[in-house]
């Protein structure tokens, strides 16, 4: 509503800012292709980043935004590790007259509200994702499917989302069952660890859908070490789309990727431009994301990051 806007503190126009931007983490290439993405658009601009590195720590997260509040910097990109913990420090920004933007990840809409507490969210349809991949499942799987899910982060709104679209469609179908579910902390060798034991519980298992291609990476090289073929005996199903996982798909040893691309420096730069000069936001501002299929995956590599 028009009085929840006022609330959200004005950025100036200016030919410069300095702007936050607080990461999550950097231990892999989706991290790594948004910083620089990120980074390459600042330079471009001539704006100063103020960039920090959570490390894959929530609560080193919380004290590097106030840290970016302490240093009064213009305007705060944040990429919530978890969707609950960051509440606290967006209200604090906003109290402190820092516009902050969400980027590739969300706040838990009932903690912080866009258009009052932040600007708006940038990113991917987590749930249209998790959808996607199950879709393509259902139209290429024949037979009974096993399915062993590694999710992302715990409390992570592309984890929360991803499962629950994927889950809903698979719900629908008697033919699918979900034998296990657990954290892989979207990084690879904790998905290779969790597939390893995952596959051994329930030998079964005929497909395993990963919420980020880390992980998928793992699993492939769990899928080996049982003594089976990665997309042939057990399917592997992925999110994100990177260089590395494409091939995998080219080579066979991946099924299928939905993209959930990294790239945000130009949108996230164009907003914060459009916000300063008074345009009207919407509430989320959603990536159009491609997806690759065995027969698209070879046309598709050179424009994955
Ligand atoms: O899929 C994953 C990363 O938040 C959308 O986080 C992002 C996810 C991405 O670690 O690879």
């Amino acid at each position: 509503s028009v009085l929840a806007q006022t609330m959200l503190p004005k950025l100036p126009v200016k030919a410069t800012y300095r702007v936050g931007f607080a990461q999550t983490e950097s231990n892999n290439p989706w991290r790594l292709a948004q910083t620089k993405s990120m980074q390459d658009e600042a330079k471009k601009l001539g704006y100063q980043l103020v960039y920090t590195d959570a490390a894959g720590s929530t609560a080193k997260q919380v004290a590097d935004v106030r840290s970016m509040i302490a240093q009064k910097v213009d305007a705060i990109f944040l990429s919530p590790r978890e969707d609950k913990p960051l509440a606290p420090v967006v209200a604090e920004a906003r109290k402190a007259g820092i516009p902050v933007i969400l980027v590739d990840r969300n706040i838990d809409p009932a903690l912080s509200k866009a258009g009052t507490d932040y600007v708006t969210f940038i990113g991917s349809d987590f749930i249209k994702e998790g959808q996607r991949v199950a879709d393509w499942l259902v139209k290429n799987a024949n037979g009974k499917m096993n399915i062993i899910e590694l999710e992302g982060t715990t409390g992570a709104s592309p984890a929360n989302d991803r499962r629950k679209g994927f889950d809903d469609v698979i719900a629908k179908n008697p033919k699918f069952k979900i034998v296990a579910s657990q954290t892989g902390d979207f990084a690879r060798d904790k998905g290779r660890q969790v597939a390893e034991t995952l596959l051994q519980a329930h030998p079964e298992a005929n497909v395993i859908y990963a919420h980020n291609d880390e992980m998928a990476i793992g699993a492939v090289s769990a899928i080996k070490a049982a003594g089976k073929v990665p997309g042939k005996d057990i399917l592997v199903l992925s999110i994100d789309g990177g260089k590395e996982a494409v091939q995998m798909v080219v080579d066979g040893t991946i099924n299928y990727v939905v993209e959930c691309n990294p790239r945000f420096g130009p949108q996230a730069f164009a907003t914060l431009k459009d916000y300063a000069a008074g345009k009207k936001l919407p509430a989320k501002i959603i990536n159009a994301d491609r997806d690759y299929t065995p027969e698209s995956a070879k046309a598709g590599l050179a424009g994955a990051y």
